[in-house]
């Protein structure tokens, strides 16, 4: 990897981050309603595979934070407006959260509020641009606890079965709310599961962007080229409770304490920059200047928006 894509790996992540800083302090003001499942420690995978993606491809997201939309580059003030309610959001100031989101022009799907409804319909996407000839291929993200769903193995045998450009990306963070990876998967990695469904299953670590970046790199050209899927294994750290309020009595202080320190992507991803690329100091500075003024823009942009009419609550109700 060049020092320019290290460079924009290390400015998306940014980004992620402090978008979801600015996301926070709306929510201390009282102005976004419901849970939010920070994505801090996860900013790296979603970053590095995304970075791997052609325009025309889809994207299936999980529910961990916003990095997905924004780093596929959805406007930042477009994700907030979500939050917030407002009209100039993707629901337009229906769906005040994240699993409403889709932006069909970058190939922003969405998501199912029940969790593994966006494995089928992965394979439901990959199989229409095959049907129409569509060069295109499908990235699914979803989390550790979220691959025991019914629905990912029925999903990842169709799609081995019918060779289905597709990369599974399972973002495994040890943690389904407060139960951990241990207690329920029978195997000691999703990946692989991947040889039952006649696809390679590759663990890769979730901190290190870059090594997301390449591992996806290689499932997409593969997809792409009709080698079928891969299924992806990050392993990866959740930094936050699994939504905001949550005090994660359940977890152990010392070792949660060590991954914030010694596991941070930004930081991973700053020390890399450092020992490679020249002038790493002031390139990062410039990166850190740039993207907290476009948040801080984005935010001031959202906050101004438009509050949906009364009427808006019975558009889409058909009984
Ligand atoms: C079918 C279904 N069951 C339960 C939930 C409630 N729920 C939301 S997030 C979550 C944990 C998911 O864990 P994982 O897939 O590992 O993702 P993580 O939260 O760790 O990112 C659960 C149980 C849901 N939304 N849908
Ligand atoms: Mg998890």
């Amino acid at each position: 990897m060049n020092e320019r894509q290290l460079l924009g790996l290390y400015e998306g992540i940014l980004r992620c981050m402090l978008w979801e800083q600015g996301l926070m302090s709306m929510q201390a003001e009282g102005r976004i309603s419901g849970f939010y499942h920070s994505g801090r420690g996860q900013e790296g995978v979603q970053v590095g595979a995304i970075a791997a993606m052609a325009p025309q491809d889809y994207l299936l997201y999980a529910h961990r934070g916003c990095g997905y939309m924004i780093a596929r580059g959805m406007p930042m003030e477009v994700v907030y407006s979500d939050f917030l309610g407002m009209m100039e959001g993707s629901t337009r100031g229906i769906g005040a959260g994240i699993v409403h989101i889709a932006w069909p022009s970058l190939g922003i799907l969405g998501q199912s509020g029940t969790l593994g409804g966006s494995f089928t319909i992965a394979v439901g996407a990959a199989l229409s641009a095959r049907i129409r000839k569509e060069n295109k291929v499908v990235v699914c993200f979803f989390g550790d606890g979220t691959a025991n769903r019914g629905t990912f193995h029925e999903a990842a045998n169709a799609a081995g079965v019918w060779k289905l450009p597709i990369v599974w990306l399972c973002e495994n963070n040890g943690w389904a709310v407060s139960t951990t990876f241990k207690e329920s998967c029978a195997v000691s990695s999703i990946a692989e599961r991947a040889a039952g469904y006649g696809m390679p299953g590759v663990v890769v670590d979730g901190q290190d962007s870059a090594a997301v970046h390449e591992a996806t790199r290689v499932a997409i050209e593969r997809a792409r080229s009709g080698g079928g899927p891969t299924l992806i294994e990050a392993l990866t750290c959740r930094f936050r409770g699994h939504y905001e309020g949550d005090a994660q009595e359940y977890r152990d202080r010392g070792e949660l304490d060590r991954q914030r320190k010694d596991r941070d992507p930004v930081e991973i991803m700053a020390a890399r920059i450092r020992s490679s690329v020249p002038n790493a100091e002031k390139e990062l500075e410039a990166i850190s200047e740039r993207v907290k003024s476009e948040v801080a823009g984005a935010a001031e942009k959202a906050k101004s928006g438009t509050m949906p009419p009364r009427s808006r609550i019975y558009d889409y109700v058909y009984a």
